[in-house]
């Protein structure tokens, strides 16, 4: 009899997707094996990837029976089934609602501020750069003033709002969004990086315009 050694979770991303980042540094922390599949644009066309996740985007989750694109959604799933201290998502109304206010903020301003410019400078596309930018320093300014009396965006702990929300933070660089204006969430941002098993956001070696 053989005994498989495949792991039971399958994570699609790319290296360089914040939002792939999200679930790639939780799965870590947790110490869960999984097996990584890079899901290029070129996969992310096939049908076998559209089967996954009709909208082509990366992250998608494979656990078992169970197949979950949306990197929050992934974040919430993997907190709910495999932490068992509780402490990544917390169940306290106050805190459980700043968690998901911070997720929103997540999947909103960071995908259309900080993550939009990011994508706009490396790579083109659909968008306007000013506009991504000016919704970028409104985040960016907000996060600020939350984060100069506190160490963590939703509780007195690191939550997956701090996961979520740390990738395209630290890379806002790369969309020309520097982050000197804004100390306590530079702070913030070692804090995250010191969290154990926690792999930095990889910088992008695509060269950047002036
Ligand atoms: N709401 C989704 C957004 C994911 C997303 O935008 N992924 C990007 C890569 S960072 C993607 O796959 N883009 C390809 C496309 O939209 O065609 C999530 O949180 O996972």
């Amino acid at each position: 009899m053989s005994i498989s050694t495949q792991p039971a979770i399958t994570l699609y991303g790319t290296p360089l997707s914040g939002h792939a980042h999200r679930v790639e540094a939780f799965l870590n922390i947790l110490g869960l094996p999984y097996r990584y599949v890079d899901a290029n644009a070129e996969v992310r066309k096939s049908e076998t990837f559209l089967a996954l996740n009709p909208f082509g985007q990366i992250p998608v989750l494979v656990d078992g029976d169970l197949v979950l694109p949306d990197s929050v959604a992934i974040l919430v799933y993997l907190a709910d089934r495999y932490d068992g201290s509780g402490h990544w998502k917390p169940k306290a109304p106050e805190e459980a609602a700043q968690v998901q206010r911070w997720l929103s903020i997540a999947s909103g301003d960071l995908r259309f501020g900080p993550a939009l410019a990011r994508i706009l400078t490396l790579w083109g596309g659909a968008g306007s750069l000013t506009d991504a930018q000016r919704i970028a320093e409104r985040v960016l300014r907000f996060m600020d003033g939350h984060l100069a009396g506190r160490d963590w965006l939703a509780a007195e702990r690191p939550t997956i709002a701090d996961i979520a929300c740390y990738a395209y933070v630290a890379r806002a660089p790369e969309g020309h969004i520097p982050l000197d204006p804004y100390p306590a969430v530079r702070r913030w941002l070692e804090r995250v990086e010191a969290i154990p098993a926690l792999t930095p956001m990889p910088q992008s070696a695509i060269p950047q315009s002036a």
